[in-house]
């Protein structure tokens, strides 16, 4: 029997084959190819990188769904399942709101694959499938994900690997605390070693929530990975400041750099957000700490808790004076499922309340009205200028003047090459959300 797995794009390819950094490799789809018995023949479309076919040929067609692809998904399995073929939805949009996805679909699975697929396989071979498969445990499998689905595929040079599942949080934004609703599980360090040595890659993404969640377990990690002699990046919650001891053997074992949700420098939006694990950490100090391990910083903010946007003035100078390598500024998204969608949605703030099914999905866009009913039209201009001041060459230049690194030549080039890049996406990221 043959199975087919699809990773939609957010838009035609053409458009959103121009935002290389969104290019990885999808984890899920290898997940699912290492626990897929060999009797089964495995393909592979990834529409970020190229076409896929308008027939397929298969006895199953999975498909991985975001909230972002879920339009593009739809579109997807409504017309297989028009030629007559059998079609699965999974992944995180699925799983948030499962009686939209199963409107375009055979079966779907909500949750994880791992503790389901048997089942899904076995249901396939004696034509006795079910319309939903639920997986209950955060339940990591000891079969290592098959990443040769790859082949072929033209990915950024950085393989993508988990060592933990789901957060002990529930920010109001988040699609992870919603599906987790505060769990969260490790996966063996023996298992998670064994999988980095199979990577040829040398440049690892681990895409952890927060990868420093419990300061003993990092440190058992960070150990266990020096050997490998890996470059890796990774997600963590500024509670970092807390445990400044992990930051040198951090480095040790290879981080390169880190991914910070700061979200706000507004106390009032972080208690908003239910983030008040960020209330304890001092900003400023922490980036500083990581700077002086060389270890680089991107920076996350969620822009709209505060309707007048001094905090994110406020994060802008901040960022800029601490010279970090990299920003995110995103509008606030109201994501299916979640508790701050439940809310606009009471307060009759949403737009539309199927606003992620708009064709072209609204990127970037603010699909909800401030708490006066105003629309964030000028708010999102300035956005869009804040992001461009922060790529702009003056301010690339400024940010690049740190010590420690402008003596190095391997800093400098990735540093402009990233920059450089980053700031060619922004504009194009501007027209996606236009037809
Ligand atoms: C790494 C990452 C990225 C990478 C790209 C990853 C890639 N391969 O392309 C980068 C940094 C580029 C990125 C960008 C964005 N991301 Co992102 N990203 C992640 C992150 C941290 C990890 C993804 C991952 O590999 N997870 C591990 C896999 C194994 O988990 P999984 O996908 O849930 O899969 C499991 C199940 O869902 C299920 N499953 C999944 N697919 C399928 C398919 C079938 C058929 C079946 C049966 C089961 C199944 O089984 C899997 C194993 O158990 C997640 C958060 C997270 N921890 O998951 C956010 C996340 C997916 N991203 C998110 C968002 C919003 C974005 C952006 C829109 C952000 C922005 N403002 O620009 C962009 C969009 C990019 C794009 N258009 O492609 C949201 C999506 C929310 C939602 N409701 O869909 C997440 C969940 C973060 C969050 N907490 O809100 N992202
Ligand atoms: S935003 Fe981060 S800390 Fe909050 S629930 Fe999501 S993953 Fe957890």
């Amino acid at each position: 029997m043959k199975i087919t797995l699809i990773k939609p794009a957010m838009t035609r390819l053409i458009k959103h084959s121009k935002f290389i950094s969104w290019n990885m490799e999808p984890l899920a789809i290898a997940i699912i190819a290492g626990i897929t018995p060999p009797e089964f023949e495995l393909e592979f479309f990834d529409e970020r990188v190229e076409v896929i076919p308008l027939e397929i040929n298969a006895d199953l067609i999975g498909i991985t769904v975001e909230t972002f692809t879920a339009r593009r998904a739809y579109e997807l399995a409504d017309s297989l399942r028009r030629q007559g073929k059998k079609v699965i939805l999974g992944g995180y949009h699925t799983t948030l709101i499962p009686d939209e996805a199963k409107e375009h679909a055979d079966s779907i699975v909500i949750g994880e694959v791992e503790g389901v697929w048997d089942k899904v396989l076995d249901d396939l071979k004696q034509n006795n499938f079910k319309p939903e498969y639920k997986s209950e445990e955060i339940s990591f499998s000891q079969t290592l994900p098959d990443r040769s689905i790859y082949k072929g595929k033209k990915y950024l040079p950085i393989s993508l690997i988990q060592t933990s599942r789901g957060c002990p949080y529930q920010c109001e934004f988040c699609a992870t605390g919603s599906i987790y609703k505060g769990k969260f599980r490790f996966r063996e360090i023996d298992d998670i070693v064994r999988e980095l040595s199979q990577i040829k890659n040398r440049k690892i993404l681990f895409v952890d929530e927060n990868f420093v969640i419990n300061p003993d377990r990092a440190r058992d990690l960070f150990q266990a990975i020096i050997p490998l002699k890996k470059k890796w990046v990774a997600q963590v919650s500024p509670c970092l400041i807390n445990n400044p001891e992990l930051i040198p053997l951090m480095k040790q074992s290879g981080c390169a750099g880190l991914l910070l949700g700061f979200e706000s420098t507004d106390k009032d939006s972080l208690l908003k957000m239910n983030k008040q694990v960020n209330l304890q950490a001092d900003f400023r100090e922490l980036i500083r700490i990581l700077h002086k391990h060389h270890i680089l910083v991107y920076a996350s903010f969620i822009a709209g808790y505060n309707e007048s946007f001094e905090d994110v003035k406020t994060a802008f100078k901040l960022l800029l004076k601490e010279k970090v390598f990299l920003a995110g500024f995103s509008p606030l998204t109201p994501y299916p499922g979640t508790p701050l969608f439940k809310r606009l949605r009471e307060e009759d703030r949403l737009i539309t309340s199927d606003w992620w099914l708009r064709n072209p999905y609204p990127y970037w866009e603010f699909v909800f009205r401030k708490s006066t009913g105003e629309s964030f039209n000028q708010f999102n201009s300035e956005l869009h200028r804040i992001r461009d001041k922060f790529y702009s060459w003056k301010n690339i230049f400024k940010r690049f003047s740190l010590t420690w690194a402008i003596k190095s030549p391997g800093y400098a080039y990735i540093f402009f090459m990233v920059n450089q890049g980053a700031r060619k996406e922004i504009k194009s990221k501007y027209g996606i959300n236009k037809s």
